[in-house]
């Protein structure tokens, strides 16, 4: 980065300090992840000078002879990969995918009906504050009080009363498998559209460590960042009869030009999601998940719905008398980066709630296994103990920095300039 360096020193030592961090911290926020070098380059092209409205040969600018080409062939790896008939790979991120769908397919008015927010559920899938949930009628469904699981016949009973024109399956803080074949089945027994958002777990799904939606949704959005550790940004995959409908969503309906940096870096994101190490990276984030969820069982953490089958696991930490908020700041003044969570039922508020949301994502990527899954408990274990204790907690980001000097983090070459 020396031309940055040279331009400007303060951004440039900026992105070295967050580089460092990157590296030095033991990362479990479970929507992060390292990209690849590649990954990297792509993003950072010159594709970033292009205009490009319209679709493949249909566009608005002249000059799109290697854009054309660019973003048919990501499209073309993208179907390929998930198995589907459509793909948009334009929308800037999940927000914006998940709304042009909304906008493809319903009027203003219908019924959305999603996963509740402090159910584990994501904003754009109808709550309130958000524009989902005040253009579209919303119904949100919960996790059940006692399993803290999706309870699908409780699904299946409120989408035959409520009757919503849209049902989502999907989540960003469930650390359980969603059967979305249920989901496709009671859609269709309602009437309603089936969408999937599968913006976590995507490349768990890519690498055979989770159920496919693809199958029985009518359509799945994704953003691209996550699991399946790609640029930030995302996808849209449809039937064939929704995707003119779902393209002029995108555009013109509600977005711009397309990134073009970015559907490049897509496209490297999806063609190294095609290869067998990374569906071992895939059954390795879970298994690292379980092996960490196991060891703070053991060391008497409340996980929400007992465990994980995914790459997430939601403690409560109600029984440990340390609010989520503590917690999560403690963690960081240890080098361990997570984020405060509410839980089901969360008898605490959003900003200062009872749990904290882990992931396994990135640590995989940097080759970590198991043993380092129960070191890292440990540390949580000590953490949370001493979680007023600052000469502790720093004792402890030594022992953690000392880790993370054995594991190289993809895409950062400190020193490379
Ligand atoms: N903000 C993301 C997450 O952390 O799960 C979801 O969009």
């Amino acid at each position: 980065m020396q031309a940055l360096k040279q331009t400007d020193p303060e951004i440039y030592e900026l992105i070295r300090q967050e580089e460092r961090y990157e590296l030095e911290t033991i990362r479990l926020i479970p929507s992060e992840n390292y990209v690849s070098q590649a990954v990297l380059e792509a993003s950072g092209s010159i594709l970033t000078n292009k205009y490009s409205e319209g679709y493949p040969t249909k566009r608005y600018y002249e000059g799109q002879r290697y854009i054309d080409q660019l973003e048919s062939l990501v499209i073309e790896r993208a179907k390929k990969l998930f198995g589907a008939e459509h793909a948009n790979v334009q929308p800037y991120s999940g927000s914006p995918a998940n709304l042009a769908v909304y906008f493809a397919l319903l009027k203003p008015g219908d019924k959305i009906m999603g996963m509740g927010l402090p159910h584990g559920g994501h904003l754009s899938h109808g709550w309130n504050v958000t524009m989902s949930g005040q253009f579209w009628k919303s119904v949100q469904y919960p996790v059940d009080r006692e399993t803290k699981r999706i309870d699908y016949d409780a699904v299946r009973d409120a989408a035959r009363r409520e009757r919503p024109q849209l049902l989502i399956a999907g989540a960003s803080a469930y650390p359980r498998q969603i059967d979305f074949r249920i989901f496709g089945e009671i859609a269709k027994e309602v009437g309603a559209l089936m969408m999937a958002d599968i913006a976590h777990i995507a490349g768990l799904i890519v690498a055979g460590a989770h159920p496919d939606p693809v199958p029985y949704a009518d359509v799945v959005t994704t953003t691209v960042h996550k699991t399946l550790r790609g640029p930030r940004g995302a996808m849209i995959l449809c039937r064939k009869e929704f995707a003119d409908r779902i393209d002029r969503a995108v555009f013109p309906g509600l977005q711009g030009g397309p990134h073009n940096h970015t559907t490049a870096a897509i496209g490297v994101a999806l063609k190294e999601a095609a290869t067998p190490a990374f569906r071992e990276y895939g059954h390795q984030i879970v298994r690292n998940a379980r092996a960490m969820a196991q060891e703070l069982m053991r060391r008497g953490f409340d996980l929400v719905s007992g465990g994980t089958d995914n790459h997430l696991i939601l403690i409560d930490l109600t029984n440990k008398n340390v609010p989520g908020k503590k917690a999560a700041k403690a963690l960081e003044k240890a080098a361990i980066v997570c984020n405060y969570n509410t839980v089901p039922y969360d008898p605490r508020k959003p900003f200062n709630p009872s749990g904290i949301r882990l992931g396994t994502p990135a640590v995989t990527s940097r080759g970590m296994g198991e043993e380092q899954m129960r070191q890292i408990a440990a540390w949580i274990e000590q953490v949370i103990a001493r979680a007023d204790d600052d000469a502790a907690l720093a004792r402890i980001a030594e022992e953690v920095r000392a880790m993370c000097r054995a594991f190289p983090a993809p895409g950062i070459l400190l020193g490379a300039d």
